[in-house]
């Protein structure tokens, strides 16, 4: 008898903190896509994240009902994915705290992405520091065995590997150790006024990034203005001098699905205006029934609520026996 092989788990977030850029598209949202079908696909909404900075409620639950649309627009199905929010399963607020207390303070404030957002807050709030830890929590209460992210999100994830390892040693095999998953291409997608920075959501000035909701003139504006070089060959490169450039063509790479070879003989002997020409073309097609189907879906929030109360509850039927197992481990006494 065959004993029936289980379905690698994948398991990612993203936080309703902002309209998306085509760096959280090209970096995560293509490869949750794309990895739909064969593997057991889990992608939550994580709003219990968002509120370590500050959100205004009514913006935070509208920001909600917009990322579930704009993950669906992106081709995210609730029939092959289950698409949910991180507050509607209570689990993972409970498994946090149990991983708190297993984790070191010390390995908390190693963390780049906290150095980073701390420095930018007035106040830094409990929450910001913990952020690892509930993201550990996310994965772990699923099995998960592959988490694909962007290159900002790798030290987490080799955090949440350290925080299930000592979890397993201390209390016995209970969590499954995961992977990052991380692409080669598009891993770290730059913003386009400065090649030398991450486009990042938080950067609101104009032509740093291209939002996925942006129309043609938006991102005529943000390609036409992008940062180039005084080269004047269209080849990709590692030079930091040509990060600009660079940058350029690997979001042209992705979007159209073409090899670099492909690429470098398309541009061979036209200059950067050819490039730009064809990048806002490519970039403005690609997106356009995205920006359709995205209004379409926010048109009926009704509808989106039911599609969240379905991946909850499927998201519930695997964390909840999750964390009984770990609170069991921690040796709580079950109620009666
Ligand atoms: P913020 O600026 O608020 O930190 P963000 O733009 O980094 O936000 P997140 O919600 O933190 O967006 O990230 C969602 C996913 O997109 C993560 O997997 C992250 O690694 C990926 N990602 C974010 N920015 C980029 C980028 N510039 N290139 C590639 N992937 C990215
Ligand atoms: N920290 C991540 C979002 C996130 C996540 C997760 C990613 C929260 N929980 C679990 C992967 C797995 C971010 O800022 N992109």
């Amino acid at each position: 008898m065959t004993v029936p092989t289980k379905k690698t788990r994948v398991f990612s977030g993203i936080q309703p903190s902002g309209a998306l850029h085509i760096g959280n598209y090209l970096g995560a949202i293509q490869q949750w896509v794309a990895g739909q079908g064969q593997k057991t696909n889990f992608i939550c909404v994580v709003d219990l994240h968002a509120i370590t900075v500050p959100q205004e409620p009514a913006a935070l639950r509208q920001q909600t009902r917009e990322l579930t649309a704009l993950l669906i627009a992106c081709g995210i199905d609730p029939q092959q994915t289950t698409l949910f929010v991180q507050s509607h399963v209570r689990a993972h607020a409970e498994c946090c705290w149990i991983l708190n207390c297993v984790t070191p303070l010390g390995w908390l404030e190693r963390m780049t992405q906290y150095k980073q957002k701390a420095q930018k807050q007035e106040s830094v709030l409990v929450g910001l520091l913990d952020y690892p830890i509930l993201q550990a929590a996310d994965i772990l209460l699923y099995d998960t065995d592959e988490v694909p992210i962007g290159e900002d999100q790798k030290q987490h994830v080799e955090l949440t590997r350290d925080i299930a390892q000592r979890f397993n040693y201390q209390f016995g095999e209970t969590f499954v150790v995961p992977k990052p998953v991380i692409r080669e291409s598009g891993a770290r997608i730059m913003g386009l006024n400065d090649p030398t920075a991450k486009m990042s959501k938080s950067d609101t000035v104009r032509g740093h990034a291209i939002r996925i909701t942006d129309g043609p003139d938006e991102i005529k504006y943000a390609i036409k203005r992008a940062v180039t070089d005084a080269h004047s060959q269209i080849s990709f490169s590692s030079d930091p001098e040509r990060a600009g450039v660079n940058n350029l063509l690997q979001i042209y790479q992705l979007f159209t699905g073409k090899t670099r070879p492909e690429i470098e003989a398309h541009f061979a002997g036209k200059g950067y205006g050819a490039l730009k020409g064809d990048l806002m073309d490519v970039i403005t097609e690609s997106l356009r029934p995205i920006r359709e189907r995205y209004q379409h879906l926010l048109a009926d929030p009704a509808e989106l609520d039911r599609l969240l109360a379905i991946g909850a509850e499927q998201a519930r039927a695997v964390a909840e026996p999750k964390c009984r197992e770990v609170l069991e481990r921690v040796g709580f006494l079950r109620p009666s």
